[in-house]
């Protein structure tokens, strides 16, 4: 059934019933010295190459790529858009490796036909910190599908990782494949409700008008803590440990230091926003939340070509009552013109999804590991992991 998959070290769903293996690596690093040396072959007419996200007309040719090729909804209606400043962010964290920003092109016209890339990242599982790679952005051309080129980028990407010493990696998927550790369900808070029904992301409910759906989903115009304020450089070293005390409490999340934390969760404008709480007592940060940016294309819409979403990132309440504080970060994502505020049902987030008016969405979203068991799978609450 998975000709591809059925080759590689991932849990296997005819092992699923199979108790006496472990957690942890399912097969030893090799020797550096026995990781293939060249890249593999791909069909005579395209070439790999090794992508500069610095150089502007690469970086556009990327994102072009993937506005038109990349993830959409199951009855394509939507499209991700991810900005070039958001795939600059996303792939160039504290010491990546350029050999990981993986691209295709055809040989003649040289243009970019398929991606793949790779960030390292320090990932827990249970008590065990892991180095590990996180796969995103695998993409090949609509006119370039269903030719196993796909296998090849994955083969061609473990390979570089391979050669960094690096055997394990985590990515996720709207697909099923052999073995997710979860899978998580989307749920979409309105914002602009008006515009969400016109372009057939949600609909008017049963026995609802407009006015009374725009009444709904109406928030405050500021958020409502005092003490709420967007994170600044000053504050990387609180929220660091506020946020390793948090994820601490999760069975898979990310081992976050103050240069992740630098890089991941310092505000960018239209990329990453995050907020906090400051006592204004004690000018201490209790608590923190933050959202990146990541649009949708709006297929075949007359009044619109986009969507603006933001998705719930990592979350951290520990005076602040978390619905509360989630409650200021929708305010802030409606005074900043979202369209929607997404999120998914990870950490303690259920504890506010029903009561802030969000709805369960159609899609899902599996997380796998790569090289790495973990018997039976988690919840979603007990992952405390968000991937982008
Ligand atoms: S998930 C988003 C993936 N991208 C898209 O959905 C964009 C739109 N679709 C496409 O571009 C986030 C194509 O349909 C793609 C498949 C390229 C998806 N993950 O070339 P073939 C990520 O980026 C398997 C993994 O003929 P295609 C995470 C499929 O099961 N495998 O198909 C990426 C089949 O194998 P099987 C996927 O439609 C994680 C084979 O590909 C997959 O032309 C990557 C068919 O290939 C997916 N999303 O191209 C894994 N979709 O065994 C990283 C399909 O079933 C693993 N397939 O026959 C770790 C590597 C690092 C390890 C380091 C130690
Ligand atoms: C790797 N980083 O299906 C990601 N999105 O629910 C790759 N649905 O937006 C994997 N179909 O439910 C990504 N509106 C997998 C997700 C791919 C994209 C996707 C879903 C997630 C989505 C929307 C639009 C559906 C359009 C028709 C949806 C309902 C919203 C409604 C708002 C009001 C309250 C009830 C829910």
């Amino acid at each position: 059934r998975h000709k591809f998959w059925e080759t590689q070290p991932v849990g296997q769903f005819r092992d699923a019933a199979d108790t006496s293996l472990p957690d942890g690596p399912i097969e030893p690093p090799t020797p550096l010295s026995e990781v293939r040396a060249d890249p593999y072959p791909l069909p005579a007419a395209f070439e790999w190459l090794t992508c500069d996200l610095d150089d502007d007309a690469f970086l556009a040719d990327l994102y072009s790529l993937l506005a038109h090729n990349y993830v959409e909804d199951d009855e394509n209606m939507f499209r991700f858009n991810y900005s070039p400043a958001f795939l600059r962010w996303a792939l160039k964290p504290p010491s990546f490796f350029r050999a990981w920003h993986i691209g295709v092109r055809a040989k003649e016209s040289k243009k970019l036909v398929a991606f793949i890339s790779g960030v390292p990242a320090r990932i827990r599982a249970r008590d065990d910190v892991v180095r590990m790679a996180e796969i995103n952005f695998l993409c090949v051309h609509k006119k370039l599908r269903s030719k196993r080129l796909a296998p090849v980028l994955i083969r061609e990407v473990t390979r570089r990782v391979h050669q960094e010493n690096i055997w394990q990696a985590a990515y996720t998927a709207g697909v099923v494949l052999p073995t997710p550790i979860t899978t998580c369900r989307y749920w979409h808070r309105s914002l602009n409700p008006k515009k969400l029904i016109d372009v057939g992301f949600s609909r008017l409910g049963p026995r609802m008008t407009m006015s009374r759906t725009v009444r709904l989903y109406k928030l405050p115009d500021a958020p409502l803590t005092p003490g709420f304020r967007r994170m600044e450089l000053r504050d990387v070293a609180a929220v660091t440990r506020l946020l390793r005390a948090y994820l601490a409490r999760f069975v898979v999340a990310p081992d976050f230091d103050e240069v992740d934390v630098e890089h991941w969760l310092l505000p960018q404008e239209d990329v990453v926003d995050s907020y906090l709480v400051e006592s204004p007592e004690t000018h201490e940060v209790t608590d923190f939340c933050s959202f990146y940016t990541l649009p949708s294309s709006v297929l075949n819409n007359a009044n619109y070509a986009t969507l603006k979403a933001a998705y719930s990132y990592y979350n951290v309440s520990t005076k602040t009552p978390l619905q509360q504080l989630m409650n200021d970060a929708l305010i802030v994502a409606k005074q900043k013109n979202y369209d929607v505020f997404n999120a998914l049902d990870v950490m303690e987030n259920e504890s506010f999804l029903k009561e802030l008016k969000f709805g369960p969405g159609d899609g899902q979203l599996h997380y796998y590991l790569y090289n790495y068991r973990i018997r039976n799978g988690i919840k979603p609450s007990e992952l405390g992991l968000v991937l982008l």
